[in-house]
């Protein structure tokens, strides 16, 4: 089996190099591929990158311009080549250490797709994004039926025939709701595990923002009322 390891990356010079040596460095017990989508950075994370790109199991892709975090992911999956795929952030906030305990859910064959959930793992929000993420779960749940206890969080570890067939268009970070209620339409189970997570500050180089939770809420409010796995 091999795991593909999706990073994508705006503006994160100061720490995608770290990111890219712990991802490499933790033990998955399958082979592992990292690839990169950088959003047209201009902060010398191209120039990390640089310095990268040549390691074995390791694709860079560049784009022209910075399109969303949603847009990078899905290129990465497009490119990816594993059996199981998981979304990394180029930040420090969540830990690739935690790989193994992701995992092993997925490779016993109990669930096809695992959320790593900051709110099950205790973590500390700050007060206007633990408003905006108990905005977006309560509405899930409400919408959907479920019991989520977190939608934005960027450890999602998936079997890639989980999502076969799955058509996303989301280009932004509303892309994290649209991927969670396509797979919950379409009857998949969504396993979670606690995760730690350190909330970084946009001084620190966060990107996210309101905007981007209107546009998660009408992502949510949309798929619900459009037809069945669309
Ligand atoms: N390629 C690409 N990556 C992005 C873009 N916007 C954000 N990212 C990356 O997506 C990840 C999550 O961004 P972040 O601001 O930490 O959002 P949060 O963790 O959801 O609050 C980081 O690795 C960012 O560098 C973008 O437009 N293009
Ligand atoms: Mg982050």
């Amino acid at each position: 089996m091999k795991l593909s390891i999706i990073i994508p990356v705006y503006n994160e010079a100061g720490t995608i190099r770290e990111i890219i040596a712990r991802v490499r460095g933790v033990q998955v017990g399958m082979e592992k591929e990292i690839i990169v989508v950088d959003g047209a950075s201009s902060d010398g994370t191209r120039e990390n990158l640089k310095l990268e790109e040549n390691f074995p199991g390791t694709t860079v892709i560049y784009e022209e311009k910075r399109e969303g975090k949603g847009a990078a992911v899905r290129k990465g999956l497009d490119r990816a080549s594993g059996e199981i795929a998981l979304i990394q952030d180029a930040d420090l906030e969540v830990s690739p250490e935690e790989y193994p305990g992701l995992l092993k859910h997925i490779v016993s064959g109990e669930t096809r797709v695992i959320f790593g959930s900051r709110f099950l793992g205790g973590a500390k929000f700050r007060a206007a994004s633990l408003l905006a993420n108990r905005i977006i779960i309560t509405l899930t749940n409400l919408l959907y039926g479920t019991a989520m206890t977190d939608v934005l969080t960027c450890y999602k570890v998936f079997r890639m025939d989980a999502i076969k067939g799955t058509r996303f268009e989301c280009k932004g970070f509303d892309f994290d709701c649209e991927f969670t209620v396509k797979l919950l339409k379409k009857g998949e189970k969504i396993k979670e595990v606690p995760i730690s997570y350190v909330p970084r500050t946009y001084g620190d180089g966060k990107k996210i923002n309101w905007k981007d939770g209107f546009k998660s809420i009408q992502v949510l409010v949309k798929n619900r009322f459009t037809g069945a796995g669309a």
